[in-house]
């Protein structure tokens, strides 16, 4: 009797366990706005932190250092919203069928966004051109495998 509903509640927990991915979201729909409006507001933060480095606006440290702290936080979301079964948008299919390759990239990317809100802090400029330089390299070594012109 006990050890059948051991046996139960391990079962429930292993199903709780596995459902986030799949459970964030009511439908794939709100998947692909979620990635979508995660990539939107990272752009917008790393725009402004690229406009800075390109001399395109004036150097502001604690702008910089603001933005880039952001674009390392917002750049950890997206990937929630690629989930099993929400292909579409802009997004390649090949992202579900090339999943280590993705991933690999996507942490690149966060590594990259994390040096960037480092160096941000420290508020030397040309590193800060340096890193804006990488992390749009990572941007768009996977926009141009996986995104959809
Ligand atoms: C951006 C943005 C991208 C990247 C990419 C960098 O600001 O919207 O997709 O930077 O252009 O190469």
């Amino acid at each position: 009797m006990i050890s059948r509903l051991v046996s139960v509640l391990f079962a429930a927990g292993a199903i709780f366990a596995a459902a986030p991915a799949a459970a964030q979201f009511a439908k794939s729909e709100d998947a692909v706005n979620y990635r979508q409006s995660a990539m939107f507001l990272q752009a917008q933060h790393f725009g402004r932190v690229a406009a800075m480095a390109n001399g395109r606006v004036p150097f502001d440290a604690a702008a910089a250092a603001a933005n880039a702290e952001l674009v390392a936080t917002i750049s950890k979301l997206p990937w929630a919203g690629f989930a099993a079964g929400t292909e579409g948008g802009k997004a390649k299919p090949e992202i579900w069928k090339e999943q280590a390759k993705f991933k690999e990239l996507s942490d690149k990317l966060q590594a990259n966004t994390e040096k960037l809100a480092v160096v941000a802090k420290g508020g030397n400029l040309d590193a800060i051109k340096a890193q804006v330089a990488a992390t749009g390299e990572t941007c768009k070594s996977c926009h141009d495998a996986y995104r959809n012109r």
